[in-house]
């Protein structure tokens, strides 16, 4: 179930960024598979009632890949699918980073190290007013070179935020360069014990894994929780895994075509 929505986020991601001549693609790739298990089978949210006040809240810290969001939000109903074919136009409700205005979306994001510090602020709120609601944060790699996330890890701590869960989406790729070539963050696992959280690494692309770790949060019931979980950006597209390129780069018609052969069907499947 969750393999297919995660085939029909890459469907229309490439879609969208081909038809808009997009970038971060390979950003929205990269995250298909974590997008696709927490709507599908993690989230207490309602496309019915997208301001149901009892509902986790998912923040996509990376608002960049948000054609990975609005896709899945489309295909869970918040809004008409037809609205995906308007991806960056002038006149379109989607803009090209994420956007609150969208049905679904918590929090605009796009100017990374946002996130994690309003989901960390968000959780404190919903835990003061004694609401069972949890959130979940998408950060990047990379945006972990901004302070402002280590000044939420260590709020974050300090309050005993259970009901908050953050996602590395570990791919070792920025914008022009690795990760490791750009800003070392080795050992990361050992640094966000080290700020108490409690963490688990797994597969970003197991959907078992992701289910089984995202559906025992809080792991250990008083502190906030950590999944890092490793990722190919680019991941499902032959010629785009692990390839820098593909952070700017848009698919010309031919380049589409091959990449939607090899969801194992064309984009209205
Ligand atoms: C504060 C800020 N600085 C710079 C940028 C420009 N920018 C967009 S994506 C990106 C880095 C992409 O790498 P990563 O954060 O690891 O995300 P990925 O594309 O791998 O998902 C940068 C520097 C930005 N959006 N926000």
């Amino acid at each position: 179930m969750t393999q297919d929505l995660a085939r029909r986020i890459r469907i229309n991601a490439l879609s969208m960024v081909a038809r808009a001549r997009a970038s971060h693609i390979g950003s929205a790739l990269s995250i298909a598979d974590i997008v696709a298990v927490l709507y599908g089978d993690i989230l207490r949210v309602d496309p019915r009632r997208p301001d149901w006040a009892e509902r986790d809240r998912f923040i996509l810290s990376k608002g960049h890949a948000c054609v990975a969001v609005y896709a899945a939000l489309a295909e869970q109903g918040f809004f008409p699918t037809e609205w995906l074919d308007t991806y960056g136009a002038v006149d379109s409700p989607l803009l090209n980073h994420v956007s609150h205005t969208v049905p679904g979306v918590e929090f605009s994001t796009g100017s990374l190290g946002h996130g994690l510090p309003f989901a960390a602020g968000k959780a404190l709120a919903l835990w003061t007013r004694g609401q069972t609601s949890r959130v979940f944060a998408l950060l990047s790699d990379g945006e972990l070179d901004e302070g402002s996330n280590w000044e939420a890890l260590l709020f974050a701590a300090h309050h005993g935020l259970s009901n908050l869960t953050a996602i590395i989406d570990f791919n070792n790729l920025q914008s022009l360069d690795t990760v490791d070539n750009t800003l070392r963050l080795a050992p990361l696992a050992d640094k966000f014990a080290a700020f108490g959280w409690a963490v688990r690494e797994i597969d970003g692309h197991s959907h078992d894994a992701l289910r089984e770790a995202l559906s025992a949060v809080p792991w250990d019931g008083k502190r906030p929780c950590m999944l890092v979980a490793h990722t190919v950006k680019g991941k499902g597209v032959s010629f785009m895994e692990n390839k820098v390129e593909w952070h700017y780069r848009a698919p010309d018609a031919a380049q589409l075509e091959q990449a939607l052969a090899e969801q194992g069907g064309g984009a209205d499947a």
